[in-house]
């Protein structure tokens, strides 16, 4: 009998440590760095585009409109801060300067600022006052420098590229940590050029940004580049501003290769550099203010819309809300950006799948490391895994009763490579696998890419188990969440 036992206990512990000596599968591909990383779990954020523009009507100034046009009368950052936050955004990204050159911000480099604006006397710093909402809101902050400067007199010459980087040095120097910087596409043109009034084109390679790069990285390491990718950008255009990524959707692109619209949209399979699609869209139709478009302001259906084409698809969204002449976010505004962060809310709340059962056609090494269940706990560092060399594997979840759901979530564990190619999603209805495809893909058969979120939409179903199926992966599927929501209709009514 001692012998038995004996034997029960060694067999116990051999057992133990197979578990204990499972090896951690290791990264597949490229991975995102830990600013990538923070970036990617802010979700949403805003732009907020505010300039001369707001007074002129116009989208993209031309460079010679008079600073004395800025004079708002209730410029409250405070407002814009507490309104993006109440809109779920995570942080704001300002328009420091937009293509008209003209700066939010006294820069000691040029006169065409806020500081020859009888708005406070010439004294005033707007980004210095939504720097400081922010941060009181427990926002992040951000700002956009548009490379394309039509006011200035050297620009298209070393000159302005020099003074671009002065620019940049003194807002990252003295603003506080910045979670990212754009610089805008657009570039060259016609404009006022300091009166040269002519158009200016600029050659390849003309701003130097492997240079503007690094400065960037030397003032702010905790900072995310978005722009010129073989740079080593770590945000991509997603090759659209009306709001929707790609599908598929790969954080991947090939460092040394020209970026073409369908590569913003899609991203590269097989990719050498992690760059996540960024989706900028406004809420408006414009990105400045204008009047006109007060009627015209995305509701909830539209931004829900846009959250599962962005967020929903391995994405981040920026919603830009235009400042009003007064030097405010339009109610209008506001009130649409709080009912997309309540309905947000509510759809992801609870998770009706928590609490299920969850087993797995393959668990790494058998271990309760890597176990099935661990998709429905709410730890992002915990995963299930498969073996390697298995990369088709299924998940079944176990919901017990009948439950009426239209949303199912996954998520992979990108730290170790976005791996999963297609996958397939069954509901067991009356006793019967029934497929489930994604409503928001039109014409598109079958699942694609998961990455860090992918949120699958469909008409309502009600079962008792779901299916959750890789059928085609990179390496072994590594899968951190899984959700199932139950979205309510969006009644029409304003
Ligand atoms: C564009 C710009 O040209 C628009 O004016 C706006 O700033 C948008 C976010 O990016 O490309």
């Amino acid at each position: 009998m001692k012998h038995f036992f004996n034997s029960v206990i060694v067999a116990s512990l051999i057992l133990m440590q197979g578990c204990a000596n499972v090896p951690e599968p290791s990264a597949f591909g490229p991975v995102p760095n830990e600013n990538q990383l923070s970036v990617m779990d802010m979700e949403t954020y805003a732009f907020l585009h505010y300039s001369l523009n707001t007074y002129t009507g116009e989208e993209w100034g031309y460079g010679n409109e008079d600073p004395s046009l800025f004079n708002p009368s209730s410029l409250d950052a405070r407002q814009w801060a507490r309104t993006c936050k109440e809109a779920g955004m995570k942080g704001i990204i300002f328009t420091a300067k937009h293509h008209c050159g003209f700066c939010m911000w006294p820069s000691e480099f040029t006169e065409y600022s806020v500081k020859n604006s009888p708005w406070k006397d010439g004294q005033g710093d707007v980004v210095r006052e939504l720097a400081e909402a922010c941060k009181e809101e427990g926002l992040r902050f951000a700002v956009y420098l548009s490379p394309w400067d039509r006011n200035h007199a050297g620009y298209a010459t070393q000159e302005y590229v020099d003074y671009f980087r002065n620019q940049l040095r003194e807002l990252l120097s003295n603003y506080g940590d910045m979670f990212e910087v754009w610089f805008d596409g657009a570039n060259g043109g016609n404009g006022w050029y300091g009166g040269a009034d002519e158009t200016r084109n600029i050659a390849p390679g003309y701003y130097g940004w492997d240079k503007t790069f690094a400065l960037v990285r030397e003032l702010q390491p905790g900072i995310c580049i978005w722009g010129e990718h073989s740079s080593g950008a770590d945000l991509r255009w997603c090759g659209t501003e009306a709001g929707f990524i790609g599908d598929p959707d790969w954080s991947l692109l090939k460092k040394d290769e020209p970026c073409t619209i369908d590569m913003r949209l899609h991203g590269v399979e097989d990719g050498d550099m992690w760059i996540t699609a960024e989706s900028d869209v406004s809420i408006r139709p414009g990105w400045f203010y204008h009047e006109s478009e007060d009627g015209d302001v995305k509701d909830v259906a539209k931004l829900m819309d846009i959250y599962y084409k962005t967020v929903g698809r391995n994405g981040t969204l920026i919603l830009n809300f235009p400042i009003t002449p007064d030097g405010l976010i339009h109610p209008t505004d506001s009130t649409n950006g709080a009912a997309f962060k309540a309905m947000v809310d509510k759809v992801f709340s609870e998770n009706l799948a928590k609490g299920a059962k969850a087993k797995a056609t393959n668990v790494r090494g058998n271990s309760r490391k890597y176990a099935a269940s661990l998709v429905l706990d709410d730890d992002p560092e915990s995963y299930w895994a498969c073996d390697d060399g298995t990369n088709v594997a299924s998940i079944e979840i176990d919901l017990v009763k009948d439950v009426t759901f239209n949303r199912f979530m996954v998520q992979e564990y990108v730290k170790k490579g976005q791996r999963v190619k297609n996958f397939e999603l069954e509901a067991l209805v009356g006793g019967t696998w029934v497929r489930l495809e994604d409503e928001l893909c039109e014409g598109q058969n079958g699942l694609t890419t998961i990455g860090r979120k992918r949120i699958i939409c469909f008409p309502d179903v009600t079962a008792s188990k779901i299916r959750f199926t890789v059928v085609d992966s990179k390496a072994c599927p590594l899968i951190s969440g899984i959700g199932v929501y139950h979205a309510p209709a969006i009644s029409k009514e304003k």
